[in-house]
């Protein structure tokens, strides 16, 4: 019955050759959507899983960057705020004749694309693997040479969009130094809020501060030298840069098929998760949180990106410890028996929004992250009460955007891609075989 809800999803959000993550809300196609649809799509649609990453990496720009944004030229002007006239692409020397979006979204690309050949492990998919090898090399390459702002091994995002975790409070601090004023966008029609209540969005101030760091970028033609010399937001984000280590795992795992050596990958993983621990974690709060580049200081918001680096196989004892303690305080209620599901933030802080945003509700994909954390550090059963109360959230809701963290009532849109995808995979392997990276 669930199963056929999160078919029906992913059917009706299908658009030509990738999976829309809502028709309503996001009618184009976003970078990390589509690697968890394609996680999802790898049980049921396995043909499709390919053509959803292979479609998302034909827009690669020529540096290496997988834009998050591809945007479908069919749909009209007014679609979705930001449009493609507002990213402009084609001034930037390296991007494809496609129009996309200049920025980024954290990689969870090459961990898609090995989940997906591990489920359906055909000839197709192996020559599917061949393709996007050197495609996803080129995507870590560019994050790590071109975003090493900080010169010390890890990646910064330049947008609070690129960590997809837009309007979380982590970026309240750094955005604010953004000088931007809220009367600029009498000038835009922003699409979101004719689909979705306001109070549950980000306001106008916020999107000012959006806009003004994309025109910032793209006014520099999406040029990364001397970033820090220019740019107005620059942050090392927990949650992304432990998806790039990931992602290196998982190529390790892929070289072999493909008549590559890992070692290099397994080498780069190891430096990524050395960085993190040095440059993330804090002993004094004994959590991970992001540093904003402008400062140098690490940021105090205590939110769900200070979890993910659970998902690195190679994440030390002391850490591993530390966050699972943090994911069980009363912050985050992480239990073997879950009483309510996992906030996106510190559910006992005084600005904790059950409604609004990344500021507090309940998301499946980092939910589906934690989890696969949990299992690579041997923690089944925290690992199953946390899948139970997915689960439960979907059985109650639909296939929601994202869910209210005390009831559990459905929020945003209605029939989203990644929710559909990860139930997904969740029914389909309650037990992850492959947990341990
Ligand atoms: C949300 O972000 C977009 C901008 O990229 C928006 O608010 O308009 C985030 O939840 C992001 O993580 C997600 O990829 C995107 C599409 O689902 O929506």
């Amino acid at each position: 019955m669930l199963r056929r809800l999160a078919v029906a999803t992913l059917d009706a959000n299908w658009e030509h050759d990738h999976t829309v993550p809502s028709r309503t809300l996001y009618p184009h196609q976003w970078s990390w959507d589509s690697a968890f649809i394609a996680i999802g799509l790898a049980h049921v649609r396995p043909e499709r899983a390919w053509r959803e990453l292979e479609g998302l990496f034909r827009a690669q720009w020529a540096d290496g960057r997988v834009p998050h944004i591809v945007f479908n030229p069919r749909l009209p002007v007014g679609a979705y705020f930001p449009g493609p006239e507002f990213w402009a692409s084609a001034r930037a020397a390296d991007a494809p004749a496609a129009p996309t979006s200049g920025i980024v979204q954290p990689p969870v690309h090459a961990l898609a694309a090995w989940l997906a050949y591990l489920r359906v492990p055909s000839a197709a998919a192996h020559a599917a693997l061949r393709r996007l090898y050197p495609r996803l090399v080129a995507q870590q390459r560019y994050l790590a040479t071109r975003r090493d702002v900080g010169g010390d091994g890890l990646a910064c995002v330049v947008h609070p969009w690129e960590s997809g975790l837009d309007n979380s409070p982590a970026w309240d601090a750094p955005l604010a130094a953004v000088p931007a004023d809220a009367a600029v966008m009498r000038a835009y029609r922003r699409h979101d809020i004719a689909h979705a209540p306001a109070a549950h969005r980000p306001t106008d101030l916020d999107y000012a501060r959006y806009v003004a760091i994309v025109a910032s970028y793209r006014d520099a033609a999406y040029r990364d030298d001397d970033l820090a010399g220019r740019h107005p937001f620059l942050v090392e984000c927990p949650l992304f840069n432990a998806a790039a280590g990931v992602a290196e795992h998982a190529l390790a795992r892929i070289a072999p098929l493909v008549g590559a050596d890992p070692g290099p990958h397994r080498e780069r993983a190891a430096r990524i998760t050395d960085a993190l621990v040095r440059r993330l974690y804090d002993p004094a709060t004994r959590t991970f949180q992001p540093r904003d580049l402008r400062t140098g200081r690490l940021l105090p918001a205590r939110t769900v990106l200070g979890l993910a680096p659970l998902i690195l196989p190679d994440l030390p004892a002391p850490q591993v410890e530390a966050v699972v303690a943090e994911a069980r305080s009363a912050r985050f209620g992480l239990a073997a028996r879950m009483e309510r599901p996992l906030p996106s933030y510190d559910r006992t802080a005084p600005d904790f929004e059950p409604l609004r945003y990344w500021r507090g509700p309940s998301w499946m994909n980092v939910a589906w992250l934690v989890r696969r954390g949990l299992l690579t550090h041997g923690r089944a059963d925290l690992a199953a009460g946390l899948g139970r109360s997915m689960v439960g959230l979907v059985a109650g809701a639909g296939c929601h955007e994202y869910f209210h963290p005390d009831t559990g009532a459905g929020l945003g849109s209605p029939a989203f891609g990644w929710t559909a995808a990860l139930l997904l995979d969740l029914l389909a392997d309650r037990r992850d075989p492959d947990a341990e990276g």
